[in-house]
Formats: C-alpha cells, structure tokens, sequence
C-alpha cells in the first residue's frame, strides 16, 4: 500500500494533481497537506473530497515536529511536494515568507522522511516540484536545459532554487530517494488571479485595465496545468532517483502578444466587437529584476519517460476562459477580502 503525501494540494497545480493521484489510483491512500494560505482552496478539489483514498490535513510546513508525526501517523511512503510561495511580485515585497516555507519547510519534510525512513529507502520517494525560474533569464536564443547553471534572479526563484539544493543534497550525502522537475508556466483553470492569465480574464470581464509590465516583450513558456500534472504523474512512477526533468509546453509566447490573442478570445466568447478587451491594455511600472525570457528543452522527459503535452495553447486557453466563465462564483470568492488589499497595492 502506498501512502502518498501531497503538499500544497489546494493550489492551483496541486489541486490538479491531487485530482489526478485520486482518481487513477485508488488503491493508494492521498494525504493533502495544506497551510491554506491565501492561495489554497479546498473548493479546488470539492470534487473528490468525499473519496475514500483521500484525507485532507490543514498544516504548515514550517513546522518540522509536525511534519515529523504526520510521516510517522500516516506512515508515509511517498511525498510529492508542491507547497510553496508562488508569486514572484509577493517575494519582492515580502522575501521571508518564501525563505521560511520554501527553504525551511522543504528542508523541514526532507529531515521528516530521512527521519522515517531512516535508511530503508526501498519503495520510497521524494519528489520535489519546482520551476524553471531557477535557471535565470535567457536572451532572444537558447534553451534551459537540466544540466543549465542555476542563476536564479527574485527572490522566489532563489528560495526555490535553494530548496532543489536541499533536496539534492539529500540525495548524495544521505542517499534520499529523490526526484526533482523544473516546469514552465503554467495555466488552466483554478490559476489564482494574481498570475498574469487569470488577472487579465478577471479584469477583462470587470472591464478594469489590463496592467502590463514594461513594454509587454518579455516572454514565457505555457503549459496547460493538467499536462503538468499527468507529468508529474509520470514522473513519480517512472523518474529516475536523483535526476531531474525539465516539464515544459514548447509554447513561447510574448506578453503582449499573449494579452492580446486572450482579448480577442474573450472578446469573441463574450460575443462583441473583437478589440473592445484590447483597448484596456494599460502599460505599467516594470517589474524589479524582470526575467525576460524563460524557454524550457523537454526532449529528456518526453524521450526517456514519453510524456508529451496533450492539448495545443488555443484548445487550452480556450478551456481555461471557459472555465472562469462557468466558475464566476470562484473567481468573485478569491477576489473579495484580502484580494482587493492586495491588488490596490499593487497597481495603484
Ligand atoms: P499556489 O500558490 O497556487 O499554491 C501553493 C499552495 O501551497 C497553496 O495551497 C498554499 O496554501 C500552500 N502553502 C503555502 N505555504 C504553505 C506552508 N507553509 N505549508 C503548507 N502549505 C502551504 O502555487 P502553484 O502555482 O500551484 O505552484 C505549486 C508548486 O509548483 C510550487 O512549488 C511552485 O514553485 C511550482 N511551480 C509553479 C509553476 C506555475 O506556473 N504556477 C510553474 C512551475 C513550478
Ligand atoms: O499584472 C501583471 N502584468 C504582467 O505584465 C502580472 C501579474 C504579470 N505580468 C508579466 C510578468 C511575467 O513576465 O507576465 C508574465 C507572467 O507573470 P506571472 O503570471 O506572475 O508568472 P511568472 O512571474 O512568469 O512566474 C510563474 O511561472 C513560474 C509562476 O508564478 C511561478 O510560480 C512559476 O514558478
């Protein structure tokens, strides 16, 4: 029997994931470790709260003794773990909170295996979800590859690549079962609307301008969030201990160029006038230490593991429009309260 830990499971990707792992596998328990904070939802996953091979466990990560009787009670086997601070704009403004569940708290579930485990690694795995931020910022060419230096660049990305470090680390001094991703952007639906594609789709239909950073030319990479969570599936089962696998969509897209196929879109779902979104185009302050280019090379995970992304950027974005359109209560439930704070600091 696997017991199988998910960390950051009310998130936008984890929600995603912890759908997945119960649904496809019902012989093995899932437990759904979340702080809820801002950003965790347990209406993300409403759907299978009621299964019988799911738990959902509200704790913090920071809290490494807790984090130590959660693995010994539910006699964990294996953890993905996807908690985190997300937000690039949050970790300028408030570095510490993402050095505190970020470093301290992955270092706090790698001591809580090690702990557990205690040298019996046999059908045991640690799988550590990460970003491709850590590589850098790339110019007009090139690729980030897992063999790419690590030149992380916000604070995010550092607290982040600080933790792939971690886990490493655990991996050669102590022989730690681990796997480790590095993915690009991703989006769908449940994306909390402080990330680019669901701000616009929320300000699109509150007819409130639509903030650019800078002029719009800084580019990213899109992956569908449910392909990233089929690899992440992929990866658990098949990855190799101690590698790591760039996840990426091969779907380069510019900011502006983004925001605009997007209005155009809701334009046409709206049933208006196509350009009526695109006159809320508003360019704003840059943000500090911008990233210009991220560009993920898959070639390794979709050769050796055969995982490939399944839907194109225009079926994609179209499902995740239309899903804001049928979860309006969602989206008016995340965006009241601390949301409004937020925002006006932000883009006032
Ligand atoms: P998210 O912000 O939507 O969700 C994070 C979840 O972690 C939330 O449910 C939150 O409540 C929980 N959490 C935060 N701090 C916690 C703590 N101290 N203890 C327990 N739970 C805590 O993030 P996301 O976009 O779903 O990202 C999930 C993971 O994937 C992160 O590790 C992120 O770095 C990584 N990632 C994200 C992207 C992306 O485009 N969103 C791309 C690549 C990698
Ligand atoms: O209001 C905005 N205006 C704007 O121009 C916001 C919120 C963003 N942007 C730009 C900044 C980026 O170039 O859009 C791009 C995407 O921004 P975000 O959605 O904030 O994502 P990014 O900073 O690229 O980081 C994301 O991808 C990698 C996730 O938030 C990370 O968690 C993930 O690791």
């Amino acid at each position: 029997m696997k017991n199988i830990l998910i960390t950051g499971g009310a998130g936008f990707i984890g929600s995603h994931v912890v759908r997945r792992m119960v649904t496809q596998y019902p012989d093995a328990n899932i437990y759904n470790l979340d702080a809820l904070t801002y950003a965790g939802n347990l209406e993300n996953i409403k759907d299978i709260e009621k299964a019988t091979n799911y738990e959902f466990i509200k704790a913090d990560i920071v809290d490494g003794a807790l984090m130590e009787k959660i693995f010994v009670e539910k006699d964990i086997t294996h953890i993905i773990h996807l908690a985190a601070e997300s937000h690039v704009d949050r970790s300028i403004t408030n570095p510490m909170a993402f050095v505190e569940t970020n470093v301290i708290g992955t270092g706090n579930l790698l001591q809580a295996a090690k702990k557990h485990w205690n040298g019996n690694y046999n059908g045991k795995k640690f799988y550590h979800v990460s970003t491709d931020e850590v590589y850098g910022s790339l110019g007009e060419t090139g690729f980030f590859y897992e063999d790419t230096a690590y030149d992380p660049r916000s604070p995010y990305s550092a607290s982040k690549a600080s933790s792939d470090h971690l886990v490493r680390a655990f991996y050669h001094t102590y022989g730690m079962p681990i796997v480790i991703s590095n993915c690009s952007n991703n989006y769908g639906p449940n994306h909390f609307p402080e990330k680019l594609i669901p701000l616009l789709i929320n300000n699109i239909l509150n007819d409130k301008p639509l903030p650019i950073y800078g002029k719009g030319d800084n580019v990213r990479d899109w992956l569908f969030v449910k392909d990233h969570a089929v690899a992440i599936d992929t990866i658990l089962y098949k990855g190799k201990e101690g590698e790591t696998y760039n996840i990426g969509g091969h779907n380069e897209w510019s900011n502006i160029d983004l925001v605009r196929l997007l209005c155009d879109k809701m334009d046409e779902k709206l049933g208006r006038e196509i350009g009526t979104a695109q006159k809320l185009i508003t360019f704003v302050k840059d943000r500090a230490g911008h990233d210009m280019r991220y560009a993920i090379d898959a070639t390794k995970i979709e050769k050796e593991l055969g995982w490939t992304p399944s839907v194109t950027f225009e079926e994609g974005l179209s499902q995740t429009i239309d899903w804001y359109f049928e979860n309006k209560d969602w989206l008016e439930n995340v965006t009241s309260g601390d949301y409004a704070n937020y925002y006006d600091k932000m883009y006032s």
